[in-house]
């Protein structure tokens, strides 16, 4: 029988090449995102290989997520792998320059989107049992502080925890969670989190060679696959290009 994926975010980047890395691999498809335009272009070209499902929502909006589970239909109400994808970092200002409503969003999309996927599918990957998983995007942001990630640091880190829980309470399930979590990826992200500066996201990945979303796309495509005996808790991913700084220390003035 054919295994199906329901994908968060699909319109770009990560989820984008998931749906054609599964697709390629006969996986059936449910692809959500806001843009409807984007969602509508890519299974008009993955329905050519693979059954295609869409979602034209807001992971925000949890009357629109539930009607949407709620009213899946018969050939994709079996859901095998939930990749809970959707999500955005926006803006790098220090904390005390940030906008309120940033931080909303990044909590509303990061935290309470994922959130809602997660619980209003559990029912069905529970009801496939062994081998179903879930994959969370995380984040190195959630592991490590640097300036600006505040809150978006924040949320993934959040997922972190939700995923190593979920894991407690699916214990005889057969479910697996994965927290995955990437460092710098060139993607639309960076569009998104500088306000569509084109020169800011050019600056990010300049001389950088980063992971690219196929990258992420293989890489979650590998965890989906894993023998169902095996759960994969967290992985952690950076280009070569990538590490860390040092502490940042204040020195009062001497003498
Ligand atoms: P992109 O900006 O390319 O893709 C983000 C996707 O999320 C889009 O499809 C977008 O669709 C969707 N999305 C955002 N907000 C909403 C919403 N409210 N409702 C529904 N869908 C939404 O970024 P990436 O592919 O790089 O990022 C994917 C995930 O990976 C994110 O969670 C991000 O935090 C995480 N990540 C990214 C890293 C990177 O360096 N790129 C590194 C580590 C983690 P639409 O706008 O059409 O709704
Ligand atoms: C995004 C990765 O390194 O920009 O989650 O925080 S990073």
């Amino acid at each position: 029988m054919t295994s199906t994926v329901f994908i968060t975010g699909a319109t770009s980047g990560f989820g984008e090449a998931c749906a054609r890395r599964f697709a390629e691999a006969g996986w059936s498809l449910i692809l959500t995102g806001r843009r409807e335009e984007r969602l509508q272009a890519l299974s008009a070209e993955l329905s050519k290989v693979t059954s295609v499902h869409t979602l034209t929502l807001d992971v925000r909006d949890r009357k629109a997520m539930e009607a949407a589970v709620a009213g899946l239909p018969a050939q994709f109400a079996t859901i095998n792998a939930l990749i809970n994808n959707a999500g955005l970092a926006l803006g790098t200002d220090p904390a005390p320059k940030t906008d309120l409503d940033d931080w909303d969003t990044m909590v509303d999309t990061n935290v309470k989107g994922l959130i809602y996927s997660t619980r209003l599918l559990l029912p069905r990957l529970i009801a496939h049992g062994k081998g179903a998983t879930i994959v969370n995007l995380g984040s190195v942001a959630g592991n490590y502080p640097y300036p600006g990630s505040h809150v978006y640091g924040a949320s993934k880190a959040f997922v972190g925890q939700f995923s190593l829980n979920l894991r407690c309470d699916l214990q005889g399930t057969g479910v697996r969670v994965t927290n995955l979590e990437p460092g710098m990826c060139e993607s639309e992200f960076s569009l998104v989190r500088f306000g569509g500066d084109k020169a800011k996201y050019d600056a990010t990945y300049a001389g950088v060679d980063p992971i690219q979303s196929k990258d992420i796309a293989d890489t979650i495509y590998w965890i989906v696959t894993q023998p169902a005996h095996i759960n994969i808790n967290s992985l952690e991913l950076m280009p070569v290009t990538q590490s860390w700084a040092g502490f940042a220390v204040e020195r009062h003035k001497q003498g």
